[in-house]
């Protein structure tokens, strides 16, 4: 019998602001090339929101004003045992200014015209909930890393 292995914790942050969406090209890490939200690992000691507005900060420079939980993916990799847990939240308002760090350049698209192409195989599955106000669970089910070979996604009442 396999032993199951906890999931590692992640936040995922997306900037939506009436009509345009704000993602990073990510320039490197896991990922990069790929257009994401803001966001990474949850530390010991920090809760998952601390993290998110922690993380939010690093790679984009902006503070939220308001932050609420929107959603739960799990990512199963067959190269990795491990599977990922992300927290996804919504910010509508923030303070400062998007600018370039080190790990993201940040860009502005409207919601008709978020790069899907260019991003996780999984967003253009739960991007359209999101955008509708909703809350979801979802697992996703990765060949190779970037290959999704499967998943469930539910909207849901509460989280
Ligand atoms: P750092 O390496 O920057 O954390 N992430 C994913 N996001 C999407 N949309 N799809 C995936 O499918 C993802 N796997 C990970 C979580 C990685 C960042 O990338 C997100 C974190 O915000 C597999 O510390």
């Amino acid at each position: 019998k396999q032993k199951q292995i906890s999931p590692k914790l992640l936040t995922l942050v997306i900037v939506k602001k009436g009509e345009k969406v704000l993602l990073g090209m990510k320039k490197r890490g896991f990922g990069a090339g790929y257009f994401n939200g803001f966001g990474g690992k949850v530390e010991a000691g920090e809760t998952i929101y601390e993290a998110a507005v922690r993380e939010l900060q690093e790679e984009s420079g902006i503070v939220p004003v308001s932050m609420e939980k929107r959603g739960i993916l799990t990512f199963h990799f067959d190269d990795n045992p491990q599977p990922w847990e992300v927290h996804v939240y919504h910010v509508g308002d923030y303070t400062g200014e998007p600018c370039e760090t080190e790990e993201m350049a940040p860009r502005w698209f409207p919601l008709a015209d978020i790069p899907y192409d260019k991003m996780w195989q999984d967003d253009p599955i739960w991007y359209p909930e999101f955008i509708r106000g909703r809350l979801f669970k979802g697992e996703f089910y990765f060949h190779n890393t970037h290959t999704l070979v499967s998943h469930t996604l539910h909207v849901l009442q509460k989280l």
